[in-house]
């Protein structure tokens, strides 16, 4: 054996021993063994670094650590899932089904794949040739961050599919999540403590945390697993016919999946795998929040096709949310972005869903009267996922003989202004406007978010100083901020006073959906401003549009139309736009139907020839998904040529009119590099 089958053995035996103890969870080798075999490899390769291949077993650590995560435009949206909470919710949604379907035969019932739903970090892990070449954060579900140099570190991601039975698709896109099993969170946290460091919160925090870290280093320290679900894009290959069928390959391949997924049948086949997961959760090496359902059949899941960014061919059915009983300390009452009073439960800390609870949302006045709660009651209080706290009940028999009905302050409790309640909501609202510094802070956060116009940098103390010291009172001053204003504030050194001004010059050139979603309209989050921005393609057609012509938006009923004539309608707002306007703030307006904001947004693509991977409809869905458009012939409006082999005379005559010419490999550049889009939610 010369020393590159060598290499090649040991290599091929660390990723079978791998794949042996993470994905198998069955090892066959012993520490020391496997130490070895690395060693060796490791004084192999040092010796050859000809022989070094980037998928080697001992090249998952030691990339050394990023100044940023660039980001990353998912081939097809990471799309989230509508959840059941009841039978009924999944009965509705098996109904709904077999109507899409168009299955009448009662007699006939719908397969489905159940598997558990993990309580971890979705990803997305891209292969070329069986290769792991990119991996990603779900991000807003349209584009992520590339954190492939710490995907690299997981074990149980292989680096090399193995053969298993049929090829891989040339491209492949994996999708799972990333967690952390039980015991390994418990011995970290050991390890942590040992350590005398801060300990984690639960295996999500911990995994979360573990994963979003610019040194690799540090998140091959941690102990996190990967688990496939399903594939995201395929291109050069044929996949399996059922959603059960693609999960038993993507195994074959080395990947690992969850030994508890199952082929079920109708409702009650639905029914009784959650009965079966909930009863066998506890004993579960991982946290699930539930199980999910997704149709079997491929083909019929792309007839079912999508609703608002969800599949529906798929359905989460959550387990209930964890309850815990502790004491009421206090009622206070907080001001949101647009100015709904909002009392909040001052708990004593109790430990509930994954993590300690001190607050908790009491929603409004009449939940508060319909609950009867009062300080100084014992209250359950639940808690599930990353959903925000909630006191469910009193426990009226344990209620002090003292205690007093909560009454909801009728002026604003941070700026005094009235606090009214229109006969339509159940909110009462500061009446103060952005004159209320809760307000103008919310609406400056919110101006100033990554989804919005992205201003790295302005944090809540920030901006608590800035609008406490009247430094800004609306959106548009920040633009007006000089670096002496700044570096008068407390706790901000000159370096990160000019990061932030550069933050916020940057963050002028937009894009319309974007800086729709950042002025902060009552019921338009980013999903809607998205569509306004593609639907009427300019600010001033969308700032004169009335009630009519707004519901022609998809997802736009009449209580959303009336909540944006409502914020175009008022002064203030059209001088805050203008403000903003003069100050530099500018985005690309054009064609409405095109999708806005997308790294590409505006670009014309004309293809020609043969690409090395992708095939012509696969690199014209990239370029479209990411806001260009794709035209059939060269002109003066083409911006680049996207060329590959035997390109035709399309190449001759761009290059007559001077179009920029590139090839796969610089258009994945460009969807990787180019200034980032607008969009959503996790
Ligand atoms: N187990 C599992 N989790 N999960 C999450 N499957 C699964 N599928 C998903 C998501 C968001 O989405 C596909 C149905 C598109």
């Amino acid at each position: 054996m010369d020393v590159s089958e060598r290499i090649a053995f040991l290599s091929a035996e660390i990723d079978r021993h791998n794949h042996r103890y993470y994905v198998l969870d069955a090892p066959t080798i012993n520490d020391a063994d496997y130490d070895r075999l690395f060693r060796e490899l490791q004084a192999l390769e040092t010796a050859n670094p000809q022989l070094l291949r980037s998928d080697s077993p001992t090249q998952r650590v030691g990339a050394a650590p990023l100044a940023e995560f660039v980001s990353v435009t998912h081939a097809s949206p990471m799309l989230s899932l509508n959840n059941a909470f009841g039978d009924d919710e999944v009965a509705a949604f098996d109904r709904r089904v077999r109507e899409g379907l168009a299955v009448d035969d009662d007699t006939v019932e719908v397969a489905y794949s159940a598997e558990p739903k993990f309580d971890g970090l979705a990803v997305g892990l891209s292969y070329r040739h069986g290769i792991f070449v990119q991996g990603a954060t779900r991000g807003d579900g349209i584009t992520g961050e590339d954190i492939t140099v710490n995907l690299r570190t997981l074990r149980s991601i292989p680096l090399r599919l193995l053969p298993g039975d049929s090829a891989w698709p040339e491209q492949l896109e994996v999708r799972g999540e990333v967690l952390m099993l039980r015991r390994d969170f418990e011995r970290l946290n050991q390890r942590q403590r040992a350590a005398g460091e801060k300990e984690f919160v639960n295996p999500r925090n911990a995994a979360a945390g573990s994963l979003r870290q610019l040194d690799p280093r540090i998140t091959a320290s941690r102990p996190l697993r990967f688990f496939a679900y399903g594939v995201g894009f395929a291109d050069g290959g044929e996949l399996p016919e059922t959603h059960s069928a693609l999960l038993d390959r993507l195994a074959a391949w080395g990947l690992p999946v969850a030994s508890e997924r199952r082929r079920v049948h109708g409702l009650t086949g639905l029914l009784a795998y959650h009965a079966d997961i909930g009863r066998r959760r506890a004993n579960l090496p991982y946290d699930i929040d539930g199980v999910v359902y997704k149709v079997d059949d491929r083909a019929a899941q792309q007839r079912l096709g999508f609703i608002s960014r969800a599949p529906r061919f798929a359905i989460a059915h959550k387990f209930p949310a964890e309850e815990a009983v502790t004491q009421l300390l206090d009622i206070s009452v907080q001001v949101g972005r647009t100015g709904a009073l909002t009392p909040v439960a001052r708990l004593a800390p109790v430990f509930v869903g994954g993590v300690t609870v001190t607050n908790a949302t009491l929603h409004n006045e009449d939940e508060i009267r319909r609950k009867d709660v009062r300080v100084g009651d014992s209250v359950v209080v639940r808690r599930a996922g990353d959903v925000i706290p909630e006191v469910v009940r009193v426990l009226v028999d344990q209620r002090p003989a003292t205690s007093q009905p909560f009454v909801m302050p009728m002026t604003c409790p941070v700026c005094g202004s009235a606090a009214a309640r229109s006969d339509d909501e159940a909110v009462s609202r500061c009446t103060g406007g952005l004159y209320c510094p809760a307000q103008c802070k919310q609406a400056v956060l919110h101006f100033a978010s990554r989804r919005a116009m992205d201003i790295e940098g302005l944090g809540d103390k920030l901006v608590d100083q800035l609008v406490d010291q009247h430094i800004v009172r609306t959106p548009a001053d920040l633009y007006r901020l000089g670096l002496l204003s700044l570096v008068a504030l407390d706790r901000l050194a000159e370096k990160s006073a000019n990061n932030l001004l550069a933050a916020i010059e940057k963050s002028k050139q937009t894009t319309l959906a974007r800086f729709i979603y950042a002025l902060g309209i009552r019921n338009v989050g980013e999903s809607t401003a998205r569509d306004l921005a593609r639907h009427f393609g300019s600010l001033d057609r969308l700032l004169t549009a009335d009630v009519g012509q707004l519901q022609q938006v998809p997802d736009v009923g009449p209580v959303v139309a009336e909540s944006i004539r409502l914020f175009c309608a008022e002064p203030h707002n059209q001088e805050a736009i203008a403000q903003l306007r003069a100050a530099g703030v500018h985005w690309q307006e054009g064609d409405a139907t095109a999708p806005v904001g997308g790294p590409l947004s505006g670009k014309v693509f004309v293809l020609t020839g043969t690409l090395p991977t992708l095939s012509r409809d696969s690199a014209s869905q990239l370029i479209q998904s990411a806001g260009g458009k794709v035209s059939g012939s060269v002109s003066k409006k083409t911006d680049f040529l996207l060329a590959g082999d035997e390109a035709g005379n399309k190449l001759d005559k761009a290059r007559g009119l001077g179009v920029t010419i590139i090839d796969e490999a610089q258009l994945r550049t460009l969807l990787a590099n180019a200034p980032m889009e607008t969009t959503t939610d996790d």
